[in-house]
């Protein structure tokens, strides 16, 4: 954005200083058009005086036409840079002062959370009509975050969707088997399978003008889908071990998670599940939100290519027990 302003500014100097240059030519050229009419005018007086030297005049006033009309094609010319001119200043002044004005909506943002803001915070603020795809956002509301990036599903449900998690059929297969630092960051391909990070989900959900819902979205290898729909979803912070906080189920697939209402998410390297026997992400070979007894859902075991019923896997017991959907989806949006 600086850079973007200085190179605006030193634009808008050159062509300040252009148009003070042809300016100054375009006086210059008055200057002389007013002789020569000065010059013609007196010709003409005298010519009215002596009709004797006819020929002569003719000849003078002839190419003093022509001049004149060298010097009016000039100055149309001129007249028509200066205005292409003018027109290039007028637009680049209004880009830097709405480029200002996006400076200082962002700075009233951070003092003041319910301002709209111009740069996507989510998928949400992407503006109407924007397709499902990759997009840059930046979850935190402090400018000096970085941007990153997250699929939208602005399809589903009316759409506004930013993805946290997907699965499907897609190689080469992404692993999910990963430690705590992994499922902190986030990993994967954003248009294939990912995880989109849990501090990024954290700094989201975490918002104070902003209260997230949940939406699940599985497909059987048959072609049957299900979804669940939390009106309520938030995590805490990494200090608390990211715990979940989930409200209000609806939907056709089952509540899933209520065994992992208020547990911490927990990885292999970090057993921090609702059982005190099982490490239940190494028994699942991925990592959640485990209750007691590993409890009634998993997104983010190993992907099975087809209809399996083991431990490590994804599943979602309420809707075909422990058999591996083809694909999921989380997703999250502000309601
Ligand atoms: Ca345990």
């Amino acid at each position: 954005m600086e850079s973007q302003l200085e190179s605006i500014e030193v634009k808008l100097t050159l062509l300040g200083s252009r148009v003070k240059e042809l300016t100054s030519r375009l006086d210059g050229q008055q200057t002389q058009l007013d002789e020569v009419i000065t010059q013609l005018n007196g010709q003409n007086s005298q010519h009215d005086e002596n009709t004797v030297t006819g020929n002569e005049h003719t000849e003078q006033l002839s190419a003093i036409a022509i001049t004149m009309e060298k010097y009016n094609t000039e100055m149309r010319t001129l007249a028509t840079r200066l205005d292409s001119q003018q027109s290039q200043l007028n637009k680049l002044s209004s880009l830097l002062s709405e480029q200002k004005t996006m400076d200082g909506d962002v700075a009233v943002t951070m003092n003041n959370d319910t301002v709209k803001q111009k740069h996507p915070r989510d998928c949400s603020d992407l503006p109407a009509g924007s397709p499902s795809g990759v997009y840059l956002i930046r979850p935190s509301v402090d400018s000096q975050q970085p941007y990153v990036e997250a699929f939208c599903d602005m399809e589903t449900a009316e759409g506004n969707w930013t993805v946290i998690q997907r699965r499907d059929d897609i190689q080469p297969r992404q692993n999910f088997f990963l430690g705590w630092s992994a499922y902190k960051k986030g990993f994967g391909n954003e248009i294939q399978e990912f995880w989109w990070g849990l501090e990024k989900i954290r700094q989201l959900t975490s918002s104070k003008d902003r209260r997230y819902e949940l939406r699940i979205d599985l497909e059987a290898f048959n072609g049957r889908q299900a979804y669940a729909l939390y009106q309520g979803f938030a995590i805490s912070s990494e200090l608390d071990g990211y715990r979940l906080r989930i409200s209000n189920y609806s939907g056709n697939a089952g509540d899933g998670l209520q065994y992992g209402v208020n547990e911490k998410f927990s990885t292999y390297d970090r057993d921090q599940d609702g059982s005190s026997y099982y490490n239940c992400a190494q028994r699942v070979q991925g990592a959640w939100w485990f209750g007691r007894v590993c409890g009634y859902s998993t997104m983010n075991g190993p992907y099975q290519d087809s209809r399996s019923s083991d431990w490590a896997g994804i599943w979602w017991v309420m809707w075909r027990g422990l058999d591996s959907p083809k694909k999921t989806q989380m997703k999250i949006r502000p309601k």
